[in-house]
């Protein structure tokens, strides 16, 4: 029996378990709206703005390893999820994204509401595809899934036009896809893996640099077991966290322009460099002729195209990061070397490393006048017992909560890394209580970023997704004041937000509630009441608008050339320069006190 293109979508999505689908409709979608909202096992969730669908489907994925969906119109409604798409593409996120196109007989004549999607998105997805016949759809959504979700995941579009959704088609579904010249490699190269087992045993100064595509493959069981029979430090990049628990006598936090001391210390004067699915990102490795210097490297990656992209590999092996790691763990085991002698002949090199951390720890001073945002984040490590999931948003207090939430768990962090999304952090903690609706879900957020997509709040009560979002409302952009503090003479352009919204009458105005600490001594039962609330909450903490986020590795700086607190400078190009006026102003009224 034939049926419509709008029906093989929706049979196609059940195929792949699809439970949750986040959109918006519009003209040339309508019919397989219409059509989805019969279903009863697949569930819309209407957003209000079409970013905020995206950035929900990447919090789902993240959290769940599974393909996050999007379903949005033509036009408009596509060129509003370029973002997601850019922010999965740069992260390695599994996205599936349906975009409706003018019928077939109208592309190409500026139609109304038309938008080359396929074009527009070619740089910023894995793959993507127009669907010019409705007996192709079926295939193409199964290779969409197929193709986001395996190899080094990423996001993939399917565009379909209004005719090929009203269209009918023989129903046949793929049990199976092959693709000419696509073909992710799962096991590592045997004599690689020797190779490295034996550097390993004989590094006196090693370190495991560990990235996202550990979280993806989860490998965390394979790299604690690395760890502790090898007795290696394991840093994390920011997209790494989580992968292995932050809070193990071997974690050393996470390392780059943002990471702590002892872990760029590590880094620069390690002999030996496992790196496990990261890319040599340049907030990673800060100056690069300058990273590493000393140390031989084996790198890890299911993507044969990131290695030796920036940084050289003198041991490259191409693999799913778990079964590489499997196999080098039993290749570890069955070498001569006696785990005594191993833990013995690291002792001197973990002592350094545990010198540089009593030296310089991670600081800050809270006084009972005005709240520091690193003692919310401390704050909210202790009373959630380490067990959330975190959605974080861009700027300084993303920065906060990777250095101070150390997380146990793998997909339990979601942050944007690679594009620096601000306005992704609420609706990716949205996405990931949709996955998990019992679980404790933080979103912590600046008000900044969290202005660029609040509109979403009305999802959140709607649909009674119980988010806490910890708001640490700096009344500044405090990233970019940061820098400006920094490297611009403290002229503040266009960082001090100047007037704001009542953040509790806003929660208030969706249905939601709303707290508010305007002092260090409120923030305990603020923090504790929003936990025990039900539902949502927003909780609005007032923090200190000038609190720098250190250690620093200024742009193109090396490595171990990092700033750990104020310049003394900075005092006086505070007091002086054209912004003065204008902090005066902001201080007397509206900025927080
Ligand atoms: C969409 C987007 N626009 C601009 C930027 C540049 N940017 C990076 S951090 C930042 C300020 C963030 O301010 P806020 O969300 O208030 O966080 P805070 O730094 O104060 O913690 C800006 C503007 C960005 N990352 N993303």
């Amino acid at each position: 029996m034939k049926i419509t293109g709008a029906e093989i979508f929706c049979e196609s999505l059940r195929r792949e378990g699809v439970k949750t689908v986040f959109g918006l409709p519009g003209g040339v979608v309508l019919k397989i709206f219409d059509v989805l909202c019969q279903q009863k096992d697949i569930e819309l969730v209407l957003t209000r703005h079409e970013q905020g669908a995206a950035h929900m489907a990447e919090g789902y994925a993240k959290a769940t390893g599974k393909a996050g969906v999007v379903l949005v119109t033509s036009g408009p409604g596509m060129t509003n999820i370029v973002t997601g798409l850019a922010d999965a593409y740069m992260d390695s996120v599994p996205l599936v994204a349906f975009t409706g196109q003018v019928s077939t007989d109208l592309i190409g004549n500026d139609a109304f509401q038309e938008a080359d999607n396929v074009g527009i998105s070619r740089p910023c997805t894995k793959h993507n595809v127009l669907v010019k016949d409705v007996k192709d759809l079926a295939l193409a959504i199964k290779e969409a899934f197929y193709i986001a979700t395996s190899g080094r995941p990423g996001p993939v579009l399917v565009d379909i036009p209004k005719d090929v959704s009203t269209a009918k088609a023989e129903f046949i579904y793929p049990d199976k896809v092959t693709l000419r010249g696509y073909n992710p490699a799962v096991d590592g190269s045997k004599n690689q893996i020797k190779l490295a087992a034996e550097e390993i045993m004989k590094a006196k100064k090693p370190m495991i640099y560990v990235g996202g595509g550990a979280v993806f493959s989860d490998a965390a069981d394979e790299i604690k077991e690395l760890a502790e029979i090898t007795q290696i430090p394991v840093t994390m990049t920011l997209m790494g966290l989580g992968s292995f628990p932050g809070t193990h006598p071997l974690s050393l936090g996470m390392l780059g322009m943002h990471g702590g001391y002892w872990t760029n210390m590590a880094m620069h004067h390690a002999d030996l460099l496992i790196a496990v699915g990261a890319r040599f990102d340049d907030r990673v490795t800060g100056k690069l002729d300058a990273f590493c210097p000393e140390a031989r490297v084996i790198h890890i990656d299911i993507d044969p195209t990131s290695i030796k992209k920036t940084f050289h590999a003198h041991i490259p092996i191409v693999g799913d990061v778990k079964t590489v790691l499997r196999q080098m763990n039993v290749a570890l085991r069955s070498l001569d070397g006696n785990p005594k002698e191993m833990q013995s002949r690291r002792a001197p090199w973990l002592k350094q490393v545990g010198d540089w951390r009593k030296t310089h720890p991670l600081t800050y001073k809270q006084d009972d006048k005005i709240t520091k945002p690193q003692y919310v984040i401390e704050k909210l490590f202790e009373l959630t017992n380490h067990d959330a999931i975190v959605a974080t948003d861009v700027g300084q207090h993303q920065m906060f909560a990777a250095q101070y939430f150390k997380g146990s768990r793998p997909r339990t962090w979601l942050t944007s890394g690679g594009l620096g999304t601000m306005g992704f952090g609420f609706p990716a903690a949205i996405g990931a209580q949709k996955a998990f609706p019992d679980r404790l879900v933080l979103c912590i957020t600046s008000e900044g970023s969290f202005q660029m997509n609040l509109q979403e709040l009305v999802v959140a009560a709607e649909h009674k997704l119980p988010v806490k979002i910890v708001l640490l409302n700096n009344g500044v952009h405090g990233m970019v004041r940061q820098w400006q503090d920094l490297f611009y003479e403290s002229r503040y352009s266009a960082s001090l937000l100047g007037k704001m919204p009542d953040f509790v009458k806003l929660a208030d105005a969706y249905g939601i509630a709303g707290l508010r600490a305007l002092k260090p001594a409120e923030v305990e039962p603020v923090l504790k009441e929003g936990l025990k609330h039900k539902g949502p909450v927003l909780m609005d903490i007032h923090t200190d608008p000038f609190e720098n986020c250190y250690p620093m590795i200024p742009a193109g700086g090396a490595q171990h050339e990092m700033m750990l607190e104020d310049p003394p400078e900075l005092e006086i190009t505070r007091k002086g320069g054209s912004h003065k006026r204008k902090v005066d102003e902001e201080e007397k009224g509206v900025l927080p006190a």
